[in-house]
This record gives structure tokens, sequence and C-alpha cells, in this order.
């Protein structure tokens, strides 16, 4: 593959102007969508996360390189989502409560739309009752949460919780991700699943929806 390392140094430079030219010729050179986010700008958001945790980097910059970010992203998404495959599932996805992180979450959700997943996306700083209200709205959901700061990840635990009040736990498949989420989180909380990455996440979903339809057969 032709270098794009310009698409790294956009991103970490807050360059959405650059980031979006750069995008631009490599999808017009038909460059693989998944491997421009793995090489280059996964990397580049982890960059910019490292600048911050040493004070070099505040929240201007963050706002700016996720700007540059979301800008290549809107126009390598809709690649992921074109593959044509048949309908496979339901997710429900959303950032939990008291988090702002969606970058991640938008991710998962197209790689997930491109598997043949139906996505019903309910944004960031999602309450509890609004993923119960989504599984009660449509059965035999996966639901899937994300969060990106240790303070905000116990919120899932609370969505699991809830899910059990409201008695849809077992009507349901549940699967977490995120940065601080590993796998011994997930099990703690009562997760039925948890993926490192957004192709993992989409391993993680065929395999709950594969559950999901055992559970809803007649
Ligand atoms: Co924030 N932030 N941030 N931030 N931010 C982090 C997460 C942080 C690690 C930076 C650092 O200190 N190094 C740190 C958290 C520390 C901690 O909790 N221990 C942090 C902090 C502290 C904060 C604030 C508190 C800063 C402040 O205000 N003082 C604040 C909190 C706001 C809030 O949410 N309430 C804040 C704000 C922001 C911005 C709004 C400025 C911006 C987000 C913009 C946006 O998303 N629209 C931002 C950004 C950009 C980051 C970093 C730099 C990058 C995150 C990102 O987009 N990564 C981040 C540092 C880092 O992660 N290295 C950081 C790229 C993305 C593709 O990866 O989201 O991990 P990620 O998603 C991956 C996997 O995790 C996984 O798949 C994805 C693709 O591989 N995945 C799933 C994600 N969800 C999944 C769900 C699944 C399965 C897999 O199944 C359901």
């Amino acid at each position: 593959m032709t270098d794009y390392s310009k698409l790294y140094d956009a991103i970490v430079t807050g360059d959405h102007r650059l980031a979006v030219e750069v995008t631009k010729a490599a999808l017009e050179a038909n460059v693989d969508p998944s491997e421009l986010i793995a090489k280059y700008m996964i990397p580049a958001m982890n960059e910019v996360g490292n600048r911050f945790a040493c004070n070099e980097y505040f929240v201007p910059e963050l706002l700016i390189a996720a700007r540059a970010m979301k800008a290549s992203l809107e126009l390598i998404t809709p690649r992921l989502a074109e593959t044509g495959a048949k309908r496979v599932g339901r997710v429900v996805i959303g950032t939990v409560k008291g988090d702002l992180h969606d970058i991640g979450k938008n991710l998962v959700a197209s790689m997930l739309e491109g598997a043949g997943f139906e996505v019903i996306d309910l944004g960031v700083d999602v309450p509890a009752e609004k993923f119960v209200q989504a599984a009660q709205e449509k059965p035999g959901t996966i639901v899937a949460m994300s969060a990106l700061l240790t303070t905000t990840m116990l919120n899932m635990k609370s969505v699991i919780e809830a899910l059990q009040q409201s008695g849809l736990r077992d009507k349901v498949r549940i699967m977490v991700g995120g940065a601080p989420i590993t796998q011994q989180f997930a099990d703690q909380i009562g997760a039925d699943g948890y993926g490192e990455n957004a192709s993992a996440a989409v391993q993680v979903a065929r395999k709950l929806a594969a559950e999901l339809t055992q559970v809803t057969a007649p």
C-alpha cells in the first residue's frame, strides 16, 4: 500500500482538510478502508491520547484531532457499510451515561452494519433507561455499550442491572467494549461478550446473534 502517513500526521495535528484530502486520494486509489483505519487513524488517536496524558496536548487539541478523525471517517464509513451482506441480527448501541466519546462506538456501528446487522445508534451519554426502552421495543436485540473513561465504565453494570430489573435480561445479549474495558471486567459485570476492537466486536456480535436465534426460535 502507498504510504498514507500524511493521514496520521493530519489527525495528530488536527488538520481536518488534509485528513479529508488524503482519505479521498486513498479511497480513489481503492485502498482498503479498514487498513487506513488500523494503520494510520487509530495509531494517530493513540498518539493524541499519549500527548494529552503527558500534558503536551489539552482538550482543544483532542477536539481538533477528533474533528479530523471524524471528517476522514465520514468518507470511510459508507464504504464499510457497503458490503451488501444480508441481515444477520439487530444491535442497539450507545456510549454509556456520562461519556461523550463516540469515535470508537461509531466505528463499531459501521463495521456491524457492514457485516449485515441492523444498527440502532442511541448516541452518547445514554442513560440506562434508554437502553432498556430500546431493548423493550426491539426484542431479540444485542445491547452494545461503549465506554472510554474509567469513571463511566461502571455505568455498564447499571444498564445490565436495569435490564435484569425489567425482566429483559434473558431476552437480549449484552456486549461491551472501549479502551478501559477488558474481558475480565466484562465477566465481572455479567456481560455476554467483549470486543477489543471493531472487528472483534463483529465476531462477538455474530456469536451472540446466533445464540439469540436459538432463544427466540419457536
Ligand atoms: Co477523552 N479521554 N476525555 N476526549 N480522549 C481519553 C479516553 C483518555 C484515555 C486520554 C488520556 O488521558 N490519555 C482519558 C481517559 C482517562 C481515563 O478514564 N482513565 C480521557 C479524558 C480524561 C477525557 C476528559 C475527562 C478530558 C477533560 O475534559 N479533562 C473528557 C471527558 C468527556 C466525557 O466523556 N464526559 C474527554 C473528552 C474528549 C473529547 C470530547 C475532547 C474527545 C472525544 C471526541 C469524540 O469522541 N467525539 C476525546 C478524545 C478524542 C480522546 C482520545 C484522545 C481518543 C479517543 C478515540 O477516539 N480513540 C482518548 C485517548 C485514547 O483512547 N488513546 C481519550 C480512537 C477510537 C477509534 O478508539 O474509542 O478506543 P476507541 O474505540 C476502539 C476500541 O476501544 C473498541 O473499538 C474501537 C475501534 O477499534 N471499542 C469497542 C470502542 N467501543 C466499543 C464497543 C464494543 C466493542 C469495541 O462493543 C459494544
